[in-house]
């Protein structure tokens, strides 16, 4: 069995950013869906840091084009200062969504880590969504829509300056995999900013293989690999816990062939678990199911390879 570096699951129960309440007890379905029991099955020494604390769900309607905008920059605040504790300790950190607002402030956090290791960053973003919108163009004002565009500069100053005076990332270094619900303008940015995605129709022609070798594209032993596992990119059959269920997601067997390709570049350094909804699941099915897939990225292959 590979060695991993000790993991830091940090809880993060927000649902601030989502337009669906209950992605806030997504830390403890997973927790209670055996998460720190499989990775430790698996030899990971594991440290369950807690939930981070942040404010309330005021239920508000968008302000300016944003929905709870001050509440998603607290979340994303103490997010940012606790993601890099546990990377600075030499600890691959797993957040426990929670939203998907709450990756800006865990990739902002790696990508600060990366610069200061000297380290090139990968974002491999698993979604049925882009979350590119602006508060010019979003249907919702729902701040997880935006994060990768905030991330990559395009959003309110207080997001995209969290980690300092530039933008985390640049959208070059982003690769999105299993889109298949993305807004108008959206498209239009995403076009716009050569945002690299790799959407049903390319999985559906080319095969998930295929997708994950071009989204592995140029990745090197420098490379740090950030996952941000969106549940909404499997399919609702299988994945029925999340607010924002797309028809047409990725299968079971597509999932674990992404989870045992990136296992198998050893590369993985921090990753995200979002919009997990238990309110919305059935007997804790999609938790459960998360749990599988990350036994995958941490080296249980289905096949003899062990
Ligand atoms: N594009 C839609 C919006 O911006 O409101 C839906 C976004 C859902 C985002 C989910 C978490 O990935
Ligand atoms: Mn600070
Ligand atoms: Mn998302
Ligand atoms: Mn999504």
């Amino acid at each position: 069995m590979a060695t991993h570096r000790p993991v830091s699951l940090i809880g993060v129960p927000t649902d601030v950013g989502a337009g669906h309440r209950g992605a806030r007890l997504g830390p403890e379905a997973l927790r209670i869906a055996g998460l720190p029991e499989a990775l430790a099955a698996r030899g990971v020494a594991v440290r369950d840091v807690g939930n981070l604390q942040g404010p309330r769900n005021p239920w508000t309607g968008p302000v300016d084009g944003y929905r709870h905008l001050d509440e998603v920059v607290a979340w994303n605040h103490a997010l940012m200062e606790a993601t890099l504790v546990e990377l600075r300790d030499g600890r691959l950190p797993i957040m426990l969504g929670g939203d998907h607002c709450l990756g800006i402030g865990s990739i902002t956090a790696v990508a600060r880590w990366c610069r200061e290791q000297g380290k090139q960053l990968r974002v491999l973003w698993l979604d049925a969504h882009s979350d590119f919108n602006t508060s010019e163009v979003t249907p919702s004002g729902n701040i997880h829509g935006m994060p990768v565009a905030c991330l990559c500069g395009l959003g309110p100053e207080a997001l995209t300056r969290l980690g300092g005076d530039a933008p985390a990332i640049s959208p070059q270094q982003v690769r999105q995999i299993g889109i298949r619900s993305v807004d108008q303008d959206e498209k239009r940015l995403i076009k716009q900013h050569q945002v690299d995605v790799y959407d049903m129709r390319y999985i559906d022609e080319s095969g998930m293989k295929r997708a994950m070798e071009a989204a592995l594209e140029g990745v090197d032993a420098n490379t740090h690999l950030h996952v941000s596992f969106d549940v909404d990119f499997l399919d609702p059959s299988i994945a029925p816990g999340v607010g924002t269920t797309v028809p047409g997601g990725v299968n079971y067997r597509e999932a674990q062939l992404v989870m045992e390709m990136i296992a198998d570049t050893g590369l993985m350094g921090s990753l995200d678990i979002v919009e997990l909804n238990p309110l919305l699941d059935r007997r804790n099915r999609t938790a459960k199911l998360a749990v599988d897939l990350v036994e995958s990225l941490f080296g249980k292959s289905t096949l003899m390879r062990d």
